[in-house]
């Protein structure tokens, strides 16, 4: 089948193209190297199904010409503006990134037949949840400019779905981690500043009493949900939630590095501002939908991520 994919030299992105390649998809990436990496594609470029477009979606129309020459069965829209804090900072830029570059992928897809849109959503739309595990259908109250957008571009996408021959399969991804995340910003994921650090023989910062739990997703168990999203039979669009379902505190995570790190050391700081106590998916609609289940335990994730020399 025959794959767009935009940010396709980012961390989940690059991760994705390799499960197309290797499934035997036909692949055409596109990324503005704003924030992802030629070297991402190492793998993907040495084989002979993959193709490159250095582009900004939103820039011009080459969106839309690529889809129209090119002509994919499905879009895999993954480009955007990573960082909540940049998203705060520059609103114009996440609206640009995040909500009208979506409008375009929507309207191209629309405007050219695509069968299928799978979008990079997030947790970021529910915000604070009482009920755990968060289901589809929980309350959505976004605490930042970026889950704001993300819940905008499903919008957007569903709304072109109504008029067109695709289906739109919105995934909203909880705490990824794996390789090809970047460490070096204090607001990436916390599992690569912690393997970073303790690679490095630095002290943790563990920010509040570490009781937090998160639902860590391997990056490989992402890349497989989007290319099941992307290829498997689906009648109607969704929106479906991409988590493990099991709920890990910060202090078992560091109890499993003493476990590799005899040394490690922490430093204890106040709960960060905004900071959600709990999330939890509930991965039963992708299980149904899908047949989606993540199964790259958190100690192999853990060790593969410690395994990088980073
Ligand atoms: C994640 C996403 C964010 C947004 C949000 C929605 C990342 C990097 N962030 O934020 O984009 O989608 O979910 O709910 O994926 N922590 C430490 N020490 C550190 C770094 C973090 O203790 O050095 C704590 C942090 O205060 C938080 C937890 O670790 O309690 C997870 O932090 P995170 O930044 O990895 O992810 P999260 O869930 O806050």
């Amino acid at each position: 089948m025959k794959v767009l994919v935009t940010g396709a030299a980012g961390f989940i992105g690059s991760h994705t193209v390799d499960v197309l390649a290797a499934e035997g998809h036909q692949v055409l990436g596109i990324d503005s190297f704003r924030t992802g990496r030629l070297e991402n594609l190492k793998q993907a470029l040495s084989g002979g199904s993959f193709e490159l477009v250095e582009a900004d979606i939103t820039g011009s129309p080459i969106l839309s010409r690529l889809v129209e020459t090119w002509r994919p069965r499905a879009i895999i829209h993954l480009a955007g503006l990573v960082s909540v804090v940049e998203s705060i900072a520059e609103q114009e830029l996440n609206y640009s990134l995040n909500v009208h570059a979506t409008h375009l992928v929507a309207q191209a897809a629309r405007v050219e037949g695509v069968e299928r849109v799978v979008f990079a959503s997030s947790a970021a739309v529910y915000g604070r949840v009482a009920q755990q595990p968060i289901a589809e259908s929980a309350p959505k109250n976004p605490l930042s400019p970026y889950g704001w957008a993300k819940l905008a571009s499903e919008a957007l996408l569903f709304s072109a779905a109504q008029s067109s021959a695709y289906t739109a399969q919105c995934l909203r991804y909880f705490n990824v981690y794996g390789s090809r995340q970047d460490p070096s910003s204090p607001y990436s994921g916390v599992l690569s500043i912690f393997a970073q650090r303790a690679i490095a023989g630095q002290p943790l910062t563990l920010f509040g009493t570490g009781e937090q739990t998160r639902d860590f997703i391997h990056v490989s168990d992402i890349a497989k949900a989007n290319v099941l999203a992307a290829t498997c039979p689906l009648g109607a669009s969704h929106v479906l939630n991409i988590c493990t379902g099991k709920a890990v505190t910060l202090l078992e995570i560091l109890d499993v590095l003493r476990t590799r790190f005899a040394n490690l050391t922490t430093r204890h700081q106040t709960a960060r501002e905004a900071d959600i106590d709990h999330s939890l998916g509930d991965a039963q609609t992708s299980l149904q939908v899908l047949g989606f289940k993540a199964s790259v335990p958190l100690r192999e994730g853990l060790d593969d991520l410690l395994s990088l020399g980073l």
